[in-house]
């Protein structure tokens, strides 16, 4: 294939096979007009970007039905409520230096965890970008002002004019929008010239630490080094002025990038591209060792196939894959417990096991978890407690936990 980004000529190093799309959970009577697509991992060695080959087209895959909810983590609730204090913290103050209000954007709102801190009638200028109809009327019922084009296809200005942007957040979102050229360009238009742009996503080194394989699926069509993004950045004037690395999602990436051309920006550039080159190893070999490995990992996964059957922990994207990827049906994982009122009732993508509700879980006996979740584990773990009628707490059932990651 030829790379989105750059043109080049990529090449291929990992094979899933036949996938659904990883957040549509079917009703009985939707099975048979499931999509697939073939899910396949390439690396362009111009630009160094990752990506998969064939996506579905992102109208089926972005829509009123998405499933996943930023606010069914307690976790990520947090983590995105201490983002935004230190934003009208630190760096509002740093931008705006004559008492006008802030701007901010967020590309990927969902269901406003991050964004509903900004939507005071008193608070900044703010805008959040999402174009799927469900989890968008939950921001907007935190009051939160909604613009449901996708923003690589938003025109600039429109939405009443939109300012120059101080702060634009992506969480998540940008390594989901396959035209990332798109995406660049419309920062590149908006940002305001001492502005920032704060993107977070699942370092991919990360992913290579811990084989998980599960961390490809249809709406992750790129998955970054900080090498790559330092190059790519370069050829629309930004540069990476810092990283931080963060526990979410089993292991994410935040970059803080401003525009700049001027030497201190070429000077920084040269940094990233070095500093990532001490502890990223961005070659074809090394990833097609990672898909060596992955393969290993899924063969042994395959096996508990005939070891009995299991109950599933958590029904995120990544569950998907690995249901997908292994065979796991009904007959090995007869149901699979989690909290989102979209998913429960209905089945899951492709293999169609029952996702049901939580809490039938604590006298659920099986011995077997299979815990799709992995990235949430602290927080699954500490719901595992249970008050026995003399109000002691007491640590629910033994039971074996399985990962589809190692460690
Ligand atoms: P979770 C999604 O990934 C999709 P997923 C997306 N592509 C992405 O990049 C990240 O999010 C940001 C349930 N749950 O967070 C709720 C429980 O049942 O791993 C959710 O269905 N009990 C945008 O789908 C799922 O697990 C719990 O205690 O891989 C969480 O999915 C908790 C904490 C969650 O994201
Ligand atoms: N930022 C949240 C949500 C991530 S889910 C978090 O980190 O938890 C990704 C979100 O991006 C989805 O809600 C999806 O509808 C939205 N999205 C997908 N394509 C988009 C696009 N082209 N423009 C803006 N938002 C998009
Ligand atoms: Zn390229």
């Amino acid at each position: 294939m030829k790379c989105r980004v750059c043109g080049a000529n990529c090449k291929q190093f990992l094979d899933l096979g036949k996938q659904p799309i990883a957040n549509n959970f079917p009703t009985k009577e939707e099975f048979k007009s499931e999509v697939f697509y073939h899910l396949t991992a390439h690396f362009c060695p111009s630009c160094l970007t990752i990506q998969v080959g064939e996506v579905p087209d992102m109208s089926k895959v972005f829509n009123k039905d998405y499933a996943f909810y930023t606010g069914t983590s307690e976790y990520m609730t947090r983590h995105f409520k201490q983002f935004a204090d230190r934003i009208k913290a630190d760096i509002f103050p740093g931008l705006i230096h004559d008492g006008r209000r802030p701007v901010i954007l967020e590309i990927g709102t969902n269901d406003g965890t991050f964004l509903q801190h900004f939507s005071s009638p008193d608070g900044p200028t703010h805008i959040g970008f999402e174009p799927s109809g469900d989890v968008a009327e939950v921001a907007k019922s935190r009051g939160i002002r909604i613009c449901s084009t996708p923003f690589e296809s938003h025109e600039f200005p429109g939405v009443g004019n939109w300012p120059t942007t101080d702060v634009i957040v992506s969480a998540n979102t940008f390594a989901h929008i396959p035209d990332r050229v798109g995406v660049l360009k419309n920062i590149q238009k908006i940002l305001a010239e001492d502005g920032v742009w704060i993107n977070e996503e699942p370092y991919f080194g990360k992913t290579i630490d811990l084989l998980a394989f599960d961390q490809f699926y249809n709406e992750h069509v790129y998955y970054t080094s900080i090498m790559s993004m330092a190059m790519i950045l370069t050829n629309f004037g930004m540069y990476i002025e810092s990283v931080e690395f963060l526990p979410t999602h089993g292991g994410s990436i935040r970059y803080f990038i401003r525009k700049g051309t001027d030497d201190r920006a070429v000077a920084q550039a040269f940094v990233y591209r070095t500093l990532s080159n001490t502890f990223e190893t961005n070659t074809i070999s090394h990833l097609r060792k990672f898909a060596a490995d992955v393969s290993v990992r899924i063969d042994q996964l395959k096996s508990l196939k005939s070891t009995g059957k299991m109950v599933g922990y958590g029904a995120p994207a990544k569950m998907s894959t690995v249901t997908n990827v292994c065979g796991f049906g009904p007959e090995t994982i007869t149901k699979i417990y989690d909290s989102t009122p979209a998913k429960i009732g209905k089945f899951s993508p492709g293999m169609h096991i029952p996702i049901v509700a939580p809490d039938g879980f604590v006298d659920d006996k099986s011995k077997k978890v299979f815990l799709f979740i992995w990235n949430h584990r602290d927080e699954v773990m500490g719901k595992q407690k249970v008050i026995d009628s003399k109000g002691r707490i007491r640590k629910s059932k033994k039971r074996e936990w399985i990962t589809s990651v190692i460690g």
